[in-house]
């Protein structure tokens, strides 16, 4: 693990066409940029590669223009392309070592986790941040809650940043940040939201108030 570029604190921004309300995913950075997201994740599964490619030439032009880091997920081939800030990759995708000899030592890769075996193997690797969950129940991702105590063991005995993810709303956002996590992702209840940026002011408060 090296320190590279610095993984933002607070709300961890993914976007997906499947649980925006019918919202693009254009859209919806432009609305998590406006609200003052500061990394943002293109993850998308249900596109043709095309216009996945579509997407991320002009997210990538306006993350550029307002300085938020953007990170792509899984399509290591699309963040060359487009010389996205990082990649991120779950336990089943390309292997992290292989993703670091693709795009080089200087950009940043992610990696999920969902267990505390899986999560201090990651000390191993040459990455940059990991992902922690799905802490509470979610119908965003195939995958079952693995609760708070990951999530606890993960701020108590992993020295590399996390963004805990999984579940996790507006409603049960202070018990996340109350087990010490300091970068938060949340899919559905922000990018499904009416009011994208309306609702993640209401979540920055909600930060602020325990920071
Ligand atoms: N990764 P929501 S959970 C994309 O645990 C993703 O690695 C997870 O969506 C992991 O906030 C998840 O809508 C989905 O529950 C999170």
């Amino acid at each position: 693990m090296r320190s590279r570029i610095t993984i933002p604190t607070g709300l961890y921004g993914i976007t997906g066409e499947a649980f925006s309300n019918g919202k693009s995913n254009l859209q919806c950075v432009e609305s998590m940029i406006k609200a003052g997201i500061k990394i943002i994740q293109y993850r998308e599964k249900d596109k043709p590669l095309r216009d996945k490619i579509n997407d991320i030439k002009k997210i990538r032009e306006l993350c550029r223009e307002n300085e938020v880091l953007f990170i792509i997920n899984d399509h290591v081939d699309m963040a060359i392309l487009v010389d996205a800030d990082g990649v991120h990759v779950g336990q089943e995708d390309m292997h992290p070592s292989d993703v670091r000899q693709l795009i080089g030592p200087d950009k940043i890769i992610g990696l999920s986790t969902h267990s505390q075996e899986e999560g201090l193997a990651c000390l191993e690797e040459d990455i940059d941040y990991i992902g922690v969950g799905p802490v509470f129940p979610t119908t965003t991702k195939d995958r079952k809650a693995v609760g708070l105590e990951y999530l606890d063991f993960a701020v108590k005995n992993l020295d590399i940043p996390f963004v805990a993810i999984g579940g996790i709303k507006e409603h049960n956002i202070e018990t996340i940040l109350e087990a010490g996590a300091k970068r938060i992702c949340l899919v559905s209840e922000i990018i499904g939201a009416k009011d994208i940026t309306k609702k993640i002011q209401k979540l920055n408060q909600i930060i602020e108030k325990k920071y």
